[in-house]
């Protein structure tokens, strides 16, 4: 048996065990969409990165996080491998950029001989903050061990040491922990395999292109690129696992980057592989050691944003027979939303008396009513524009209609057209998420859409308590696609600057999982070092920046 076939054996064993009982609806395919998936593993590309140069940690309030890095003079080598690792002590080292592998040192003795191991105590971070925050007691909701610190206990000097376990970050912190008073030695060698499938870019911008523009263009490719590994993580910090509605937009911005139309393939089959027995994609996959969801972890949004992937995977390479494959798992992805759609035409989450996951933003206390309504609405419409294109609208005939019902219940229902902007859940909460959504579904006119945003935001800057304003920027994706949509161009242009820019301004190499340029230290886990700094869903901008060429790059 093929190494795919044991994998594909073993995973069916994990899924078999899920749910003994029931009745898997895609087990006729399943197997042959796992094949498809472990076919489209890409090769990882290696480069070997060395620091470049010793840095020493400056607290500063100016600075993002109140924390940031100064080269000192001396080189890497005059400091560190030159010298008696128990004079140096302590060291930070700057690799220059954020990287994606595997580390490795080498230690020799400079006299004596070895009569004890030694303790080294590495630390690798993304961000300056990250590295001189105490970690403990450790204050995240998440895993504390999400934090790169690893202790190697060397047993013989004059060797090569691997540490084993992937890293991503920029910056290295050496520290002695115990060594013996009867020898001498140095840490030299210190390298860094980096690694990404990702390739080459295969987009330029203008040359007239603002120097602010072209900073951020890089600056989201690098996070593409660093996200871009055997699937599309969203990050390789924190969670080094590939999510379906960070995966739509990582599509989008592949698109004008680089053009890597396989892995869009491999994540995709990925999904329909590992779907659940009735047929529901499940938010997020772990490709170790074999290929598995989260089991449970059901997110309807990110399951509709499969079916945009897959639609947008369509567009970019005319791939019918992928696409005409994985048909029946879009179209029970928006049969699954459907179900919680009222008489009224309204989206229910409690339709079916259980928990859904509708993730829109991780802004505390978001009211995701209104922004569902208007995500179902863009579902029908783009799982209906893929039926179309496959020859399939006869099995999907009754769509239309119901977005027509949904579009009108939603005006009707959860418009305030004296005010001009969508209210959303019982305490009519004002977004920019439900703004955003019902503009991406065209349920308010440009020119509405244009009242609506324009009101939310200037409610924002008056009395910033009573909009809910999105906390990362994934959430700022939609406000401006929206912006865009409704004919804000120039307000989108300088949303973009503003906001991602405001991240290049503050150090940022790689774009954040969470930002708000009023509060450094946000984040959806009670603590920000934990958050991720090369976040997938952060890289979009190059998707902005050459879909709009004139409004961008001029
Ligand atoms: C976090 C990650 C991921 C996102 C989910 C909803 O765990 O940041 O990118 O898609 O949340």
């Amino acid at each position: 048996m093929k190494l795919s076939g044991i994998l594909c054996s073993m995973m069916m064993l994990f899924l078999g065990n899920m749910n003994a009982d029931a009745q898997d609806i895609f087990a006729e395919q399943r197997e042959g969409w796992m094949q498809k998936a472990l076919g489209t593993t890409p090769e990882l590309m290696h480069e070997t990165v060395r620091p470049v140069s010793v840095v020493k940690a400056v607290k500063d309030d100016a600075a993002f996080q109140g924390w940031r890095y100064e080269p000192v003079q001396e080189t890497v080598e005059a400091a560190l491998y030159e010298r008696n690792f128990k004079d140096v002590k302590e060291i930070t080292l700057d690799f220059g950029r954020h990287l994606t592998g595997y580390f490795t040192f080498h230690t020799k003795t400079l006299s004596r001989c070895q009569d004890a191991p030694v303790r080294i105590k590495f630390t690798f971070g993304e961000l300056p903050a990250e590295m001189n925050t105490p970690l403990d007691p450790w204050k995240g909701s998440l895993s504390r061990a999400w934090m790169q610190d690893e202790t190697v206990t060397v047993i013989e000097v004059d060797k090569d040491i691997a540490i084993e376990r992937r890293m991503a970050f920029r910056y290295l912190k050496i520290e002695l922990l115990g060594a013996s008073p009867d020898f001498d030695f140095a840490i030299d060698d210190v390298r860094f395999d980096a690694v990404s499938s990702a390739g080459q870019v295969q987009t330029q911008l203008n040359d007239d292109a603002p120097e602010i523009i072209r900073q951020i263009n890089d600056v989201s490719i690098e996070t593409l690129r660093e996200c871009m590994q055997t699937v599309f993580e969203d990050g390789p910090k924190r969670d080094h696992r590939l999510w379906s509605g960070d995966l739509y937009l990582q599509s989008l911005a592949n698109r004008y980057s680089f053009r890597n139309f396989d892995l869009v393939k491999h994540c995709l089959y990925l999904f329909a592989g590992l779907s659940t027995d009735d047929g529901i994609v499940i938010s997020n996959i772990f490709e170790h050691p074999v290929p598995h969801p989260q089991y449970g972890s059901y997110c309807l949004t990110y399951c509709l944003l499969w079916n945009s992937t897959l639609l947008e995977y369509l567009k970019d390479t005319n791939d019918m027979e992928t696409a005409l494959d994985l048909w029946p798992v879009a179209r029970r992805q928006m049969e699954d939303a459907i179900s919680y759609v009222g008489a009224d035409g309204i989206f229910n989450q409690w339709a079916r008396g259980s928990f859904v996951w509708l993730f829109f933003d991780w802004r505390d206390g978001l009211d995701v009513n209104t922004p569902m309504q208007g995500a179902t609405i863009f579902a029908l419409q783009q799982t209906y524009e893929l039926a179309k294109m496959l020859g399939k609208e006869k099995e999907v005939a009754s769509w239309p209609s119901l977005e027509k019902k949904m579009r009108s219940a939603a005006r009707s229902r959860l418009y305030d057209s004296r005010k001009g902007y969508f209210v959303s859940g019982e305490e009519r909460q004002i977004s920019i998420c439900s703004q955003a959504w019902m503009i991406k579904s065209g349920v308010l006119s440009a020119k509405e859409g244009q009242r609506a945003l324009k009101t939310v935001l200037s409610l924002n800057e008056s009395e910033p308590e009573s909009v809910k304003m999105p906390g990362t920027p994934y959430g700022t994706h939609y406000l401006i696609d929206a912006m865009l949509t409704c004919g804000m161009e120039t307000d989108a242009r300088d949303y973009l600057i503003d906001y991602w820019g405001g991240m290049v301004r503050k150090g940022a190499d790689t774009f954040w999982e969470a930002y708000d340029p009023n509060d450094d230290f946000l984040s959806p886990y009670g603590f920000s070092p934990v958050n991720s700094a090369c976040h997938a869903w952060s890289c979009t901008p190059v998707y902005f920046i050459h879909k709009y060429p004139e409004l961008f790059q001029k």
